[in-house]
């Protein structure tokens, strides 16, 4: 059955229900491939020369914002709307991707079908790709003995990090690129290493949780579960509530188009055919900065640090002044503001709906509700904050914090798994369609100067 959604966008023109009893993600994406090199190969021969806007002195000393260059198949974000998986917003998804219950939190695994080939899966094909990530998620024993050579101290994110440069001795792409391998047969161990890069990054997630704070006692897989679940289960959370918010939580962080600092720096690493393991591992640097993922981190650690100073049952009024002081310290406020949104994120929105289902009387819920009453017009009042409303980072951890995953600095690192599942997406048409190394132009301030002297 075609689904006909007049709002979806072009890059989902053959989004499909799947019908078919086709299992297989790899030989689908084998099918697709051929089609999509042809696409791209019409775009850059019919409109290779179309102009997509003039570049700025602004946009060269602003961090590139609002200059499009990159290509990016897998998501794409509205300021206004948000983002959207293959064409499907979030409550899309939630509603047509399989869920582990009637009704449920999407499955994970759906999404990646999702955005490696566009198509909606059946609930048969997201149980054969969760048998296959199972299958491809056993961790070699140096990977753990890698991340036990750094202090027990050390950031999560270090230590998972170091567990994902450990696992990059098994890529299969840099083995057969050693071997020799021909440039259109990239996508294929690549497509391998994303797959098992995606399988094992929950194991190794869930070691520096243990090893950090429950003394390193592991938690071997449960084969009876999916994605999501498994991951909780080995966090150490056996609460089915907490195994739906962690599908939630995985299948809306995945993917944020390819601007964002880690999905580009990902793109980047892997322009240079560094393989998925390498350009992940790069990823999740960038994903390390406060300013990006370890905002969710930022965010519970600062509401923490009110409720410290002021009680759980804190007034707005004391509440601005909080923030004022926040500010005026030269600080930012955790969890507000976006480089391309200019509305509330919808991964805020669907947290806040999981809260008000879930946990409505939580008092860290209620004041993170008072937060987003009361941030918004201080933001604003500055006059040079472009979005003052709240991003995915302000409202992820008081659900963490409710269902007992309390440590804070260990936040990033699950941003960090659901983003493999996005960038390795990514990374598998990177290779299919054959794009080039990432080089753009940089220029001086001499060459600024000179250059707009010259245009005046
Ligand atoms: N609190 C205080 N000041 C802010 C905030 C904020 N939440 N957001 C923006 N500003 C300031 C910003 O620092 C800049 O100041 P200055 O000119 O003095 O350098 C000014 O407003 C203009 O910034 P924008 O153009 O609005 O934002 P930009 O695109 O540069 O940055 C963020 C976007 C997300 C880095 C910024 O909004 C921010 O620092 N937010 C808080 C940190 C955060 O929540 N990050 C997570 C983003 C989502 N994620 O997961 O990656
Ligand atoms: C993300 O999910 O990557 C963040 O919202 C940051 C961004 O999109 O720039």
């Amino acid at each position: 059955m075609i689904v006909q959604q007049p709002s979806l966008s072009n890059s989902v023109r053959w989004l499909q229900i799947q019908t078919s009893s086709d299992l297989d993600l790899h030989s689908q994406l084998k099918e697709l491939i051929p089609e999509q090199q042809e696409r791209l190969k019409k775009i850059k021969s019919e409109y290779g020369k179309v102009q997509l806007g003039n570049i700025t002195v602004d946009m060269v000393l602003g961090g590139m914002r609002g200059m499009t260059g990159l290509l990016w198949e897998t998501s794409l974000l509205d300021p206004d709307e948000g983002i959207r998986f293959r064409g499907l917003s979030i409550p899309e998804c939630q509603k047509v991707l399989p869920a582990a219950k009637p009704g449920g939190e999407p499955l994970p695994e759906g999404l990646l079908w999702l955005l490696l080939t566009g198509k909606v899966p059946n609930k048969e094909q997201v149980d054969a790709l969760s048998k296959e990530l199972r299958s491809r998620a056993t961790i070699p024993d140096h990977v753990y003995k890698a991340i036990d050579a750094l202090p027990v101290t050390a950031h999560p994110m270090t230590q998972f990090t170091t567990g994902v440069m450990a696992l990059q001795v098994q890529s299969e792409f840099s083995k057969a690129y050693e071997k020799g391998i021909h440039k259109s047969k990239y996508w294929e161990p690549t497509y391998e290493d994303s797959l098992s890069l995606i399988a094992q990054v929950p194991a190794v997630a869930a070691y520096v949780y243990r090893r950090m704070y429950k003394n390193g006692e592991r938690i071997p897989m449960d084969d009876s579960l999916d994605y999501g679940g498994n991951f909780a289960h080995m966090l150490g959370f056996d609460g089915p509530e907490m195994q739906e918010l962690m599908r939630l939580y995985v299948t809306i962080h995945s993917d944020h188009e390819g601007g964002n600092v880690s999905a580009h720096t990902g793109h980047l690493v892997a322009s240079a055919l560094s393989d998925p393991y390498l350009s992940f591992a790069a990823a999740l640097n960038g994903l390390a900065g406060p300013l990006h993922g370890l905002a969710n981190q930022e965010v519970l650690l600062w509401i923490k640090s009110v409720v410290d100073e002021c009680g759980e049952n804190i007034t707005k009024d004391q509440l601005k002044d909080y923030v004022w002081k926040t500010l005026n310290s030269g600080k930012v406020v955790p969890g507000f503001g976006h480089g391309v949104l200019r509305k509330t994120d919808p991964r805020y929105m669907c947290q806040r709906e999981f809260a008000l289902k879930h946990l409505p009387n939580d008092p860290l819920f209620q004041l993170v509700s008072k937060l987003y009453d009361v941030v918004p017009p201080i933001l604003t009042e500055l006059g040079k904050v472009k979005n003052p409303w709240p991003n995915v980072d302000a409202h992820s951890g008081v659900l963490l914090n409710y269902y007992g995953l309390t440590e804070a600095r260990y936040y990033t690192v699950l941003f960090g798994v659901s983003r493999a599942i996005g960038i390795c997406s990514q990374l598998i048409w990177d290779r299919a369609l054959g794009l080039p190394l990432e080089r753009p132009k940089s220029v001086t301030m001499e060459w600024l100067e000179n250059h707009c002297k010259k245009s005046a």
